[in-house]
């Protein structure tokens, strides 16, 4: 088994991507407690190799789960046998992947922007894309944006954020990421938007204005750049880090259970083959040891968000436990408002609640460690959309899901701004 999985892991690196011919996606619905136990069991059926786009959470929440051609008949046949219900949403999950293949070479193959006033925002980009776009926007705009580099990922690539200041030293701060998980692709995408957004709207929009006027914000769009990498040139559903681990054919930490809040608490896997593996112990991962530096010596962040896709909720702490945050009555309400906005552009609706409520147990988790650390904005964000599509977001939502998702950014933001000054 271990030298076929070389084997698979060589023959990838030589010949190119991985295929998904023939993976389909069902949506999984339970109708009780105990079908819902059943669902939770096909987790451990490692041979069935089974990648659950959205997790078993309660009787309420359907699961998504890609299920490869190998397993296909066996999964339906265990469904079936037990009166579970489910659907097919993803008939062929290739050939989502071949038409996103072809609109981003037909972007690609477009004569590079000179500006960032050309960029395509209406398309998916490669990792140098958007290193350049970036370097583009510090270099329009020097009075406003720079360029700090936190640290580096596994691999080498730089840990890039983007500083938006209108001066002062060390004023208080507000921070966005987006890619922690690489196949989270229309996070990243958004990331480029926002960047533009905030250039923009300085000088325009009073709020914005306003904010940036007194304090700082900080973009980290590519958390996880050896990830993201690898989603484009080997494996377009990689969602972990790609650090090896020593001991085990299988590559790679979930990013966010590596955080030192409930480390190795249930909500997250010490198995380094799950999708949900912690890692051997609390920042292990270069990529959250240097947000985890930056957190604690800029020491003056007041809100803290981080995006992820899919399934449109907007979550703060816990995690990890299900004692309430002290300040649960006004993150609740914030967040309230902010998805109101948020529906107010297109209509999308979201749920909110905290992260164990309205997901599931999660240990190890970006916001409960920047909670802790006294960051009370802290939230995390579910993008587009609620299984359709999941990661593989056609690229013509991008702008209106970064549109609207800027309206509840704003939302926190100036609540943020609002309570410090
Ligand atoms: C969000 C915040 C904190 C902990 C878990 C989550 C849900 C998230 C995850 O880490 O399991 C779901 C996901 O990636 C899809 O974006
Ligand atoms: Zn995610």
């Amino acid at each position: 088994m271990r030298g076929l999985l070389v084997f698979a892991a060589l023959f990838v690196a030589v010949l190119g991507k991985e295929t998904f011919e023939g993976h389909q996606v069902l949506r999984i619905t339970a109708k009780d407690e105990a079908q819902l136990a059943l669902i939770k069991d096909l987790e451990d059926m490692i041979h069935f190799e089974l990648d659950f786009w959205r997790g078993v959470t309660d009787v309420a929440s359907p699961v998504d789960v890609r299920v490869p051609f190998h397993s296909l008949q066996s999964v339906k046949v265990y469904l079936e046998t037990k009166a579970i219900q489910y659907a097919t949403v993803i008939e062929d999950l290739q050939t989502l992947l071949d038409m996103e293949q072809e609109d981003m070479e037909a972007a690609a193959r477009a004569a590079g922007p000179r500006s960032t006033d050309s960029f395509d925002y209406s398309n998916y980009h490669t990792i140098n894309e958007i290193y350049n776009f970036q370097d583009m926007l510090v270099r329009e705009n020097p009075n406003l944006v720079s360029k700090i580099v936190i640290g580096q990922s596994y691999e080498g690539r730089p840990l890039s954020v983007l500083k938006f200041s209108t001066g002062g030293t060390n004023r208080p701060g507000l921070w966005i990421d987006t890619g922690i998980h690489s196949r989270e692709w229309v996070t990243q995408a958004s990331g480029t938007w926002f960047a533009k957004k905030i250039v923009t709207a300085y000088g325009s929009d009073p709020a914005l204005t306003a904010i940036l006027n007194k304090m700082d914000i900080f973009l980290l769009i590519m958390t996880n750049p050896d990830g993201f990498a690898y989603t484009q040139t080997s494996n377009r559903m990689w969602r972990k880090t790609r650090k090896p681990n020593p001991g085990s054919s299988c590559v790679g930490v979930d990013p966010n259970r590596n955080w030192d809040a409930g480390f190795g608490e249930p909500g997250a896997s010490s198995n380094p083959c799950s999708e949900t593996y912690r890692g051997p112990s609390a920042n292990s991962e270069s990529e959250v040891r240097a947000i985890v530096d930056f957190v604690r010596s800029h020491g003056n962040l007041k809100s803290f968000v981080s995006i992820h896709s899919y399934s449109q909720m907007l979550l703060y702490p816990y995690g990890y436990t299900s004692t309430p945050a002290k300040d649960q009555a006004e993150l609740h309400s914030l967040a309230k408002k902010a998805i109101t906005d948020l529906a107010s552009l297109y209509g999308t609706r979201y749920r909110y609640g905290s992260i164990i409520n309205t997901i599931y147990p999660a240990s190890g988790g970006t916001i409960d460690w920047t909670y802790n650390q006294g960051i009370k904005y802290s939230y995390t964000f579910e993008l587009r959309d609620t299984g359709r599509y999941g990661f593989l977001l056609p690229a013509n939502q991008i702008i209106p899901t970064a549109q609207e998702t800027w309206l509840a950014l704003m939302a926190i933001m100036d609540h943020a701004y609002k309570n410090t000054y």
